[in-house]
């Protein structure tokens, strides 16, 4: 099938980042794709490999989202991912294959991940369109999540094998951060973030080596740090920016990882590591019950009690208290747990064909 996949960048790198995860797999899976984006600069280091060492060939076409101008055929599948707003002329030409053309596309607007209970509820539900350039079509839709009846999250067929396969030690030491013998290993990305300088002093009290990335996590490192390499016993290295290959070997090396946003929160589950998860911030607080609810299925599942809430809830300045990171073999062992009950879960994109498939 020919999937055409809708993505606008709003701010950051989880739009893009999302869309390119699920295009690269979606083609790794043998569908074509055309992959429509506003802006598609990031694409420059986050696909630089288009999952170089791995053993599939992706081949996604990248189309600037200009050119969705209704002179081009749509596919099979039209995803619209976070509610971009498809160009009007797109729709019209979709519209336009009803009847006496072929079948309309399946159209699907993948929305946010959430653990909060509407995602489930509103997963797979129809909207059929009243008004506007689509009227008359239905579009779908498509809520990935951490449950079963929700859409499941992205996760490559080969994710596991090259998990098994990856060396910690060499990848550190080939880019540029050879691991020392008895440091943890911690992993920074992050949005503007005032706790930093308590956190950074937090991870001091061990041997530690902190894997900083590029952009805001690099910007305020640097301005804490100065010109300085060590802050008691922890030392830093700055990275570039990586390809999504590479920054999950980041989070595959790592024994504890910040992440932050979608996409780097969903690759840390799979990283199987303790992590703490930036929410992206939202207008009336709204992402402090987001935050709540997945950590609440996090701790129901792995069953533990009160061990996420105080740090995470620290970091992303909900309350006041001191960042005080969880006991680290329980945190592992939850973190082992949670990874576990998603791998039991049909994969957003396997869910996402198979949607598609019933409702042609
Ligand atoms: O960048 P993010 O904060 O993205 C977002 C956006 O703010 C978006 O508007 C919002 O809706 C969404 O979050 C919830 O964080 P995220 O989602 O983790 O995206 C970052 C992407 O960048 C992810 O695909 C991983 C990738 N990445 C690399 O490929 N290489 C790197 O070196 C780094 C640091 C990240």
């Amino acid at each position: 099938m020919l999937f055409d996949v809708f993505c606008r960048v709003i701010d950051n790198f989880g739009d893009i980042g999302v869309c390119w995860r699920l295009a690269a797999d979606l083609s790794a899976r043998g569908e074509q794709v055309r992959l429509w984006v506003d802006d598609a600069s990031a694409l420059h280091w986050m696909a630089a490999d288009a999952l170089g060492s791995v053993s599939v060939s992706v081949s996604v076409s990248v189309m600037p989202w200009s050119k969705a101008d209704g002179t081009v055929q749509p596919g099979d599948v039209v995803i619209e991912a976070f509610g971009c707003e498809l160009p009007a002329a797109f729709v019209q030409a979709m519209s336009c294959m009803k009847g006496a053309c072929a079948a309309p596309p399946v159209w699907i607007n993948l929305e946010y991940l959430t653990a909060e209970p509407y995602a489930l509820r509103s997963h797979a539900l129809k909207s059929p369109q009243l008004s506007g350039p689509g009227a008359g079509l239905n579009k779908w839709f498509f809520y990935p999540g951490f449950q079963s009846g929700s859409g499941g999250l992205l996760r490559e067929a080969n994710l596991l094998a090259r998990q098994q396969a990856f060396n910690a030690a060499s990848w550190l030491a080939e880019n540029g951060c050879a691991s020392h013998s008895g440091e943890r290993i911690v992993s920074l990305f992050c949005y503007d973030n005032p706790r930093l300088p308590e956190l950074l002093a937090a991870l001091s009290d061990q041997l530690t080596l902190l894997l900083v990335t590029a952009g805001s996590a690099t910007q305020q490192v640097q301005q804490i740090m100065g010109a300085a390499q060590n802050i008691g016993e922890l030392r830093v290295c700055y990275l570039p920016w990586l390809s999504q290959t590479d920054y999950d070997q980041v989070l595959w090396a790592s024994d504890l990882n910040f992440v932050r946003g979608e996409d780097s929160f969903v690759r840390a589950q799979w990283a199987g590591k303790p992590f703490v998860w930036q929410i992206y911030p939202q207008q009336d607080d709204a992402h402090a019950a987001k935050l709540r609810a997945f950590v609440n299925a996090f701790e129901n599942t792995s069953q533990v009690r009160d061990l996420l809430w105080p740090a995470w809830s620290a970091w992303n300045r909900l309350t006041a208290a001191p960042i005080a990171l969880p006991a680290t073999a329980k945190w592992q062992a939850a973190s082992h747990a949670w990874r576990g009950h998603l791998l039991a879960q049909t994969d957003l994109t396997s869910q996402l064909q198979s949607f598609v498939a019933e409702r042609r």
